[in-house]
């Protein structure tokens, strides 16, 4: 059984993972009205996805221990931005954010002696890893490309298999 204080915490990471979902999903409409953007549209869509399942995992693991998991209201995200390279630093700043957030709910569970959840999110605490690590490698890459656009044809063309190649997106 969750403590009511894990619970809400959890419930408060359910809805971060919400957020992420769309602000990741303004993103991918935003990127579909760009020309040429193509590949950076169905990342940014498959991402927003992604987020979806992590918001999913948890309400139905806070249910399963015999807590209610709340369905949250959501801001609306921002919408539009100057720049591809602008958009991604919000997403870098965002998965640290959440990064920081998944290390909270570990040392709540410590704290609690609650081991399962510390269990559970340890999932979280890898996929967190990953997720850094793409943003990063992503604002690397848009740096060294400024304002080259045959560079941005290539990483547009390349960034779908990215996150594959770095071993954590293809797996769920
Ligand atoms: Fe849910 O990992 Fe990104 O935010």
């Amino acid at each position: 059984m969750l403590s009511k204080n894990m619970q809400d915490a959890l419930n408060k990471q359910v809805l971060m993972e919400a957020q992420s979902s769309q602000a990741y999903l303004a993103m991918a409409s935003w990127a579909d009205i760009q020309p040429g953007l193509k590949g950076v549209t169905k990342f940014f869509y498959r991402h927003s996805e992604e987020e979806r399942m992590h918001m999913l995992k948890l309400i139905s693991y806070i249910n399963e221990r015999g807590g209610f998991a709340i369905i949250p209201a959501l801001a609306q995200p921002t919408l539009t931005f100057v720049s591809l390279k602008q958009a991604f630093e919000e997403l870098f700043k965002h998965e640290v954010k959440v990064s920081e957030s998944i290390n909270g709910l570990v040392d709540i569970a410590l704290t609690e002696k609650d081991y399962a959840t510390h269990n559970f999110l340890q999932w979280y605490v890898n996929e967190q890893i990953e997720e850094e690590r793409l943003a990063r490698e992503c604002n690397d890459k848009l740096e060294l490309i400024g304002e080259d656009k045959s560079g941005l044809y290539l990483f547009d063309r390349d960034i779908i298999t990215m996150g594959i190649e770095g071993g954590g997106k293809g797996k769920h």
